[in-house]
């Protein structure tokens, strides 16, 4: 068997989100978010599910740092609730907020783990989405000041800084297809939405360059980059706008290379861009962040205006109905590696993968095990693509697991498990998967696949 060989310095991570996990929505004088009023909306997350208490990680953070450091990783992605820190999205400022982000830091920081702190994972205060949201230009300055009390606030205890988790879902999710908060169907909103989460992030870099801070700061796409379904040139055609549509009208003017002219050109004028706005968006990061579950093959379909993508018959899925397409990360891996090169004069753009793991249906043993055999298998094809890629020069610098624990899986509330360590939703018992097993050999250097 071959053994898995990463580099010494590779940064092995878990991550998470804030109401994926904290719970405790009332608690510590925290404000509405829109997954809260979304949770309420009848018929919007399964079983009208939410994140009230989730995982309960706002008060068992000593216990989940504890199991991270008990299993070798070295790096804790976690995001801030922008609800905890400004209950109102803008003004005062909740110091309860701050101080559990500093408690949290600091047991990581005892436990000896790197702190990946992403400054907005979609819990979105809700006075700002009255407004408007992502779809009022107005955000991109509430964010900043969000960004700026972060910085100032949480700059000595953060390692890593993440800007935005997955524009993508952010605009196309929340406003185009309406399957996550706040839920709308609206072509126009989306892209607006998508051209305000882009400045918000670049607002956010050019304060912190402002600081003087010394820890890295990037940005987490879920880049989608489907391969063709044949090699017709139509087909060829439909992946190159899917990418552009879903994939490059994110990245593209984040590395400076405004939008592309396959999307100004299908949507005239719904991109709403102002004089300075691709400059304020291309500001200069530290590194990547890709978020890759899965790709698709994408074909030419007239009925679809985004063209349309499919799982080929043939592969493997998740308990999520996701392809395994190990194969999809090794494009996606090169593609970024070659459009990221050179930008921002820099050599190479370090790159990590910051979410990457599967649901499945784990069972707790009457042993108190659970033998996630399809998630190690999963775990070991994609991780094997990331040490082909480093071999091959793709700057790739680290790896964090989709997810520490189950936790709340947005519209899918409980009932999709893409944790390493099992939770009892009724007791909030944590049990460590094989998963857990697997990758704490992995990172000892003993992986193997
Ligand atoms: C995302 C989000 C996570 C999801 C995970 C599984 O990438 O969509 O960052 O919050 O829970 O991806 O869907």
């Amino acid at each position: 068997m071959e053994k898995m060989v990463f580099p010494t310095d590779f940064l092995w991570g878990t991550a998470t989100a804030s109401y994926q996990v904290e719970g405790a929505v009332r608690d510590g004088g925290r404000g509405e978010c829109i997954w809260d009023t979304f949770s309420r909306k009848p018929g919007a997350v399964y079983a009208g599910e939410n994140g009230n208490v989730a995982c309960d990680q706002y008060n068992r953070y000593p216990e989940d740092a504890a199991l991270m450091a008990d299993l070798g990783f070295k790096s804790y992605r976690f995001s801030i609730a922008w609800p905890r820190i400004l209950p109102e999205g803008r003004g005062k400022v909740n110091k309860e907020g701050i101080a559990y982000y500093r408690r949290l830091c600091d047991e990581l920081h005892k436990n000896g783990i790197h702190t990946c702190a992403t400054i907005y994972h979609w819990d979105l205060p809700q006075p700002l989405e009255d407004e408007g949201g992502w779809t009022n230009r107005s955000i991109v300055e509430a964010f900043e000041e969000y960004a700026k009390i972060c910085y100032s606030e949480l700059g000595d205890v953060v390692d890593m800084w993440i800007t935005i988790n997955e524009p993508y879902c952010i605009a196309y999710l929340g406003y185009l297809h309406g399957v996550h908060a706040p839920g709308y169907r609206d072509q126009k909103k989306a892209l607006a939405a998508a051209h305000h989460v882009n400045m918000a992030h670049g607002a956010a870099v050019k304060e912190y360059r402002k600081t003087g801070l010394k820890a890295p700061i990037g940005i987490t796409w879920n880049p989608i980059t489907p391969r063709p379904a044949t090699n017709k040139p139509e087909d060829r055609e439909a992946a190159d706008f899917s990418r552009a549509f879903n994939t490059e009208i994110f990245i593209f003017p984040c590395l400076g290379k405004g939008y592309p002219e396959i999307l100004t050109k299908s949507f005239p004028d719904l991109i709403p861009v102002k004089s300075g706005d691709l400059e304020l968006i291309a500001q200069p990061v530290d590194f990547l962040g890709v978020n890759f579950y899965n790709d698709y093959a994408a074909a030419a379909d007239s009925g679809s205006p985004y063209k349309h993508s499919f799982k080929p018959p043939w592969q493997d899925t998740t308990a999520m109905d996701w392809p395994v397409t190990p194969a999809g990360l090794e494009r996606q891996l090169l593609w970024l590696a070659e459009v990221s090169k050179g930008v921002f004069g820099k050599a190479e753009m370090p790159i990590y993968i910051t979410e990457n793991g599967c649901a499945c249906d784990d069972i707790v043993t009457h042993k108190g095990r659970v033998h996630d055999k399809e998630r190690v298998k999963y775990l070991q094809l994609h991780l094997a693509v990331c040490a082909d890629v480093i071999k091959r020069g793709v700057p790739l610098k680290g790896y964090y697991v989709w997810s520490l624990l189950d936790n709340f899986e947005w519209a899918y509330g409980y009932t999709k498990r893409f944790g390493i360590i099992h939770v009892d939703f009724k007791t909030l018992k944590r049990t460590p998967k094989d998963s857990a097993y697997f990758l704490r050999d992995t990172i000892a250097g003993y992986g193997e696949w």
